[in-house]
């Protein structure tokens, strides 16, 4: 007979945390949000911490290379999706791990032949001022000249003739080999008043351009997750049905750490597939999931995963419960997981970190999550409003979205996280929709940590640890979930601030 399990699936919005005592010594800034990423013995530090507990969902729409960058430099960590060719994603980890604060690839590139007005629409397009001229156009092409929009005028100069003709040519161009560093390149930048300096190879190919004002902007991230070789760290999302060949592939090409991404991960073929990255690839930690309880989270300890995800059904874009009827409320699973990896703790003196992944609409969600015992949590539909994320910017009558798709849409059309049956996808399990633009990654996690950092003061905690062991956490009743909220009607200040 099916066992009905009387504890009630509770959402995040049915909590609130109760202020504990705050003594003087705790403030925002004496608040700590690194977090272990990684299984390791009590104890010992975990092989990955990271700086913020924030990670990207592992989707199309979300973790993009660009994405993933921003968000290591705030300390956090994005997983590259999956849900495509194990060439174009091993080349999606390897862009994050060759990026280099202050070493930019060039966007904005033109042969010497292409006309002014070309070089006017590829600026218009990238937003950038300074072009590239190579041989053949491409960012990686022999630098011939580099041309800026000070270097022509509309109307004084023929928007017909070639690029060439108003070009500052390489002859006349200084310029630096690949082994400069970034402190001497400023050093050159300022010394010779320059804006931009190449960085070439051997050949004269062009490698980076290395910007004044990018010097000033790498100051601003001393949270920064990087590996031994101060490389920005990244995740990969991987799957139960290529794993033998993508995960041999990704770790090629640098990932720190790789996760399995189910919608449903308690499963003898995620177990089976742990066991055999654990064998073959011992040096890359793998997380499992998703999950919603504690019996599942202990199958994938023991299996081997580094840790795990918990969220079924919850997601933003998620209508797998509407669909299937499986899925658990947020809080509860949680609630539930963090409590068997205490037990996994007692039992095994290892501790595997737990992942919230999912159904985060408000910052203080995300409070909550670290509260109720996860070390770090995933987002898709906070990370897609950002400039960063992949999708496209669209304009409205207020303002502008962005496009926000599930992976099991038909959009994505990922039939390796939503495979049914091993039949491609029958039936949808995630909407493709829209969220409310949210400009710069770094301006909007700042604006989250904020909040973070004075939900925990008020909590009386400087560490994550702490928050979690002594979080005090009360129901909500409708009434005062309503009495949360502001109950006048609120002026409109937007256009009076300047
Ligand atoms: P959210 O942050 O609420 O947008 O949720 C993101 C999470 O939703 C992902 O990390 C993933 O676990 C889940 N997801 C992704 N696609 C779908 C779907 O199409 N159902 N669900």
């Amino acid at each position: 007979m099916a066992r009905i399990i009387a504890e009630v699936s509770r959402t995040f919005n049915e909590y609130l945390l109760l202020p504990n005592r705050t003594r003087t010594d705790c403030s925002p800034g004496a608040v700590d949000l690194r977090t272990p990423l990684v299984r390791h013995r009590v104890g010992d530090a975990s092989a990955i911490e990271l700086h913020s507990p924030f990670t990207s969902a592992i989707m199309q729409a979300v973790s993009s290379p660009e994405l993933a960058i921003a968000l290591a430099r705030n300390g956090g960590l994005s997983f590259v999706h999956h849900n495509q060719s194990i060439e174009e994603q091993a080349a999606a980890v390897r862009k994050v791990k060759n990026f280099k604060a202050g070493f930019v690839t060039s966007d904005t590139n033109v042969r010497p032949d292409d006309t002014l007005s070309h070089l006017v629409s590829v600026m218009h397009r990238t937003g950038h001022s300074t072009a590239a001229v190579t041989h053949d156009g491409s960012a990686a092409g022999r630098l011939l000249g580099l041309v800026t929009s000070r270097d022509f005028h509309p109307q004084r100069h023929d928007l017909d003739g070639p690029v060439s003709g108003r070009m500052t040519a390489i002859a006349d161009l200084p310029h630096a080999d690949c082994d400069i560093t970034l402190s001497a390149a400023n050093a050159r930048l300022w010394d010779e008043r320059l804006d931009c300096l190449p960085v070439l190879d051997d050949d004269g190919h062009l490698q980076h351009l290395v910007f004044r004002s990018d010097y000033a902007d790498n100051k601003r991230f001393p949270n920064q997750v990087v590996d031994g070789g101060k490389r920005l760290r990244v995740g990969a999302g991987v799957n139960t049905h290529d794993y033998r060949e993508r995960v041999p592939a990704l770790t090629e090409a640098g990932a720190d750490v790789l996760c399995f991404d189910s919608s449903d991960g308690y499963s003898d073929w995620q177990a089976q597939a742990l066991t055999w990255v654990k064998k073959h690839y011992p040096e890359i930690p793998i997380g499992g999931g998703n999950v919603v309880d504690g019996e599942a989270f202990t199958f994938l300890a023991e299996a081997g995963a580094d840790f795990v995800k918990v969220g079924v059904g919850g997601g933003s874009i998620c209508i797998t419960r509407d669909q299937k009827g499986i899925g658990r409320g947020q809080a509860s699973a949680v609630l539930d997981v963090a409590a068997a990896r205490e037990a996994f703790v007692e039992r095994t003196g290892e501790y595997v970190p737990v992942c919230s992944d999912g159904g985060l609409v408000h910052d203080y969600h995300v409070a909550l999550a670290l509260a109720m015992g996860s070390d770090f949590v995933m987002m898709g539909r906070y990370f897609a409003r950002f400039d960063q994320a992949p999708g496209a910017k669209l304009p409205t009558r207020d303002g502008f979205v962005k496009e926000y798709w599930g992976e099991g849409s038909n959009r994505a059309r990922n039939w390796q996280r939503y495979g049914q049956g091993g039949q491609g996808l029958i039936f949808e399990e995630g909407v493709d929709g829209y969220v409310p633009y949210a400009g710069d990654l770094n301006e909007g996690l700042a604006v989250t940590i904020a909040k973070i950092k004075s939900t925990m003061v008020s909590c009386g905690s400087t560490s994550l640890r702490e928050f979690q062991s002594s979080a005090r956490l009360t129901l909500v009743s409708e009434q005062s979930f309503q009495e949360s909220h502001a109950n006048v009607t609120v002026r409109d200040t937007s256009a009076t601030v300047a």
